[in-house]
């Protein structure tokens, strides 16, 4: 009898055990996704690829749009911390200020992957990983084409990106940087758009009222201000892409039809489809495996050269 006990008891025990092993891998991961907010189609690619990946997986993403604003996605991350989600993404619309929050969520050993954009902080272990692209390239890659292709014109006008992000930084230094090599090449004008359609708009508008006809390039930091540009240009009576020749980043598909229609004469691609990459590296980290601290994506140039071929592949 004794014996058909003790046989009985090992046997649940080995239920039991069998049982919350099938329910901790059952149980789908929960990801909490702290995103910039919804300035540009860029971004709207990128919040789409995060979505429809996660559905794709079985994950359960808790979204917070950070509607342009650093303290909403602070508080955002802080409300994971609390809900004691198993990983975090964030997308920092500035690079300083995210130390306080990082650190809680170190504290509840929850871990966080950086996307898009870098931060800075003095202490690299408050994020597991970045992924992203590599602006100072792309900013490099738009400066090298103007060099190559502006013939005689010379005069630039640059619609740069959000204040403090890493991404309107490093493609300004990085263009600037590459100008230093072609003395030529001068930027008359500098000024945030925002990354916005309706920021590029406005501040092409006041660049044409100061500058008129001397303007003969546009760099923009993204397409959604160069797309507001062409706006402003055309609505000047000059023609976008011949008369003042516009060089952007990020390439969606509406700035690669403006390519194909000769108003965006180069740009930079940055492809913001993170989701299967962002998902697979958490799952490495929970798994325990070592990632790579920093990741980049590929970026291309689409020009007249290439952007025919192109448009029908592009993704966003
Ligand atoms: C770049 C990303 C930038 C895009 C803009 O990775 O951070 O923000 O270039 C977007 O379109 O708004």
């Amino acid at each position: 009898m004794a014996s058909l006990l003790k046989k009985l008891g090992s046997f649940a025990a080995g239920a039991t055990l069998l049982f919350a092993a099938s329910a901790a891998l059952a149980k789908p991961l929960t990801v909490g996704f702290a995103q910039t907010g919804a300035e540009s189609a860029w971004r709207t690619a990128n919040t789409n690829s995060m979505k429809s990946e996660a559905e794709k997986r079985g994950i359960n993403l808790k979204f917070a749009d950070g509607q342009g604003k650093q303290e909403n996605q602070i508080r955002a991350v802080r409300t994971f911390v609390t809900q004691g989600v198993d990983a975090i993404v964030l997308a920092p619309i500035v690079e300083t200020g995210w130390e306080p929050v990082l650190r809680e969520a170190k504290r509840a050993k929850i871990p966080v992957v950086i996307m898009d954009r870098k931060v800075q902080t003095s202490d690299e272990s408050l994020y597991a990983c970045f992924i992203g692209s590599d602006f100072y390239k792309e900013g490099a890659m738009a400066a090298e084409w103007i060099a190559k292709n502006a013939g005689s014109r010379s005069k630039i006008v640059e619609l740069q990106g959000t204040p403090g992000s890493a991404a309107a930084n490093e493609r300004r230094k990085a263009f600037a940087d590459e100008l230093a090599k072609n003395p030529a090449l001068k930027i008359i004008d500098s000024q945030s758009g925002d990354f916005r359609r309706s920021g590029g708009k406005e501040v092409m508008e006041a660049f044409l009222k100061k500058h008129g006809k001397d303007i003969e390039i546009v760099y923009a930091h993204n397409d959604d201000m160069a797309l507001g540009a062409i706006q402003a240009i055309e609505e000047a009576g000059l023609k976008p892409g011949k008369d003042i020749l516009i060089v952007s980043i990020d390439a969606i598909k509406e700035g690669v039809q403006a390519v194909v229609d000769g108003k965006i004469n180069a740009v930079v691609e940055c492809n913001p489809l993170f989701g299967p990459k962002i998902y697979d590296t958490i799952a490495k980290i929970k798994a325990g495996e070592p990632v790579e601290r920093s990741s980049y994506n590929v970026d291309i140039v689409i020009d007249s050269t290439n952007a025919a071929a192109l448009i029908g592949q592009r993704q966003y």
